[in-house]
């Protein structure tokens, strides 16, 4: 049998999970962030569910970076870049970035940001495996909290990534506020690359998000099992159900939690029982969808100065260049 080692969790970390759920279960309609999803169970789920026939919002970006990669780069303005990735994750799609700018430029610094340690190493081990010309410099770092890039060295001028559609997950003035500290960091000359899954048929986007398998399903309940150990809980999982709806007026998809039973949850660690009726749900997750355009008033409220944008051909998603002035 092999032993397992395991760590403690950062006292950090634990306050900020036990901070977020006490002010998210005994809010008048409960909720909890989305960054709780991604715990190590969490983001391997995640990493299935851009695997899933239905889930199309990874396919289809990756086609967009696979056909526009060197035009991206060409239009990102003159070379040498060095392409920044906030919460680079398996870094897949950033590989065609990275491979177009090897044929225009002979040295590429891919520097990955993310909060998470492990995530960061496999995306440089897979970077330096298949593409050893490029130089890794990983930082990790909550770039939704802090944000602070090095001044750049030999006149690079840096490309920020920030694809997946994760900057749908953040509500509208958090996703302003997110670019524009981003848009701080940058000097003259300096890009952005936004990522974003736009308006589209409601079948589909329901269908996204609620695939046939179950991942989806067992990605959101994760972060019940998540609570039961970070915070010595007793969700019962069985108790609850995956729910998932469009919500036009606010162009976006909600991921709920469904109580099944009227329930009393105890949470040791935080002191807190947490009654639930029977109906009554969780807000996990906001995934918003913007309208053609949606992408670029975005940069442009942030300060950025839009460039070009790319699209698949029915128009499902879009990856936006952005430019500092
Ligand atoms: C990470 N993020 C862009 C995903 C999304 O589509 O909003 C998270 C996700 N939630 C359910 N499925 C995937």
């Amino acid at each position: 049998m092999t032993a397992q080692v395991v760590l403690p969790m950062a006292d950090a970390v634990l306050d900020r999970v036990a901070t977020a759920v006490r002010r998210g279960l005994t809010a008048p309609s409960k909720h909890l962030p989305p960054w709780l999803f991604y715990d190590e169970a969490g983001s391997r789920l995640f990493e299935q569910i851009t695997e899933l026939p239905e889930y199309y919002l990874t396919r289809v970006e990756w086609g967009i970076l696979a056909a526009s990669s060197p035009e991206i780069l060409a239009c990102a303005g003159s070379q040498p870049l060095r392409i920044v990735e906030l919460g680079a994750g398996s870094a897949a799609k950033t590989r065609l970035l990275l491979r177009a700018a090897l044929e225009l430029q002979s040295r590429v610094v891919y520097e990955p940001v993310d909060v998470s340690f492990s995530a960061l190493e496999s995306a440089c081990s897979r970077i330096e495996q298949d593409l050893p010309e490029v130089e890794v410099v990983p930082r990790v770092m909550d770039y939704t909290h802090e944000l602070d890039f090095e001044s750049s060295a030999n006149g690079e001028r840096r490309l920020v990534v920030y694809i997946g559609s994760s900057i749908g997950n953040f509500e509208p003035d958090e996703a302003i506020g997110l670019l524009r500290r981003v848009r701080s960091q940058l000097q003259p000359g300096d890009g952005i690359l936004l990522g974003v899954d736009l308006v589209k048929d409601r079948n589909a986007l329901l269908a996204a998000y609620n695939d046939r398998q179950g991942v989806t399903a067992a990605f959101n309940l994760n972060l019940l099992r998540r609570l039961n150990r970070e915070l010595d809980g007793d969700f019962d999982l069985e108790a609850f159900s995956h729910r998932r709806f469009w919500n036009h007026a606010a162009s976006r998809i909600e991921m709920h939690l469904e109580s099944l039973a009227a329930q009393t949850v105890r949470l040791d660690a935080l002191d807190l029982d947490v009654d639930f009726r029977p109906g009554e749900t969780i807000h996990t997750e906001n995934s918003y969808k913007f309208p053609s355009g949606g992408a670029e008033a975005l940069l442009s409220t942030a300060c950025f100065t839009p460039v070009s944008t790319w699209t698949d051909p029915r128009e499902w998603f879009a990856v936006c260049l952005g430019q500092v002035q």
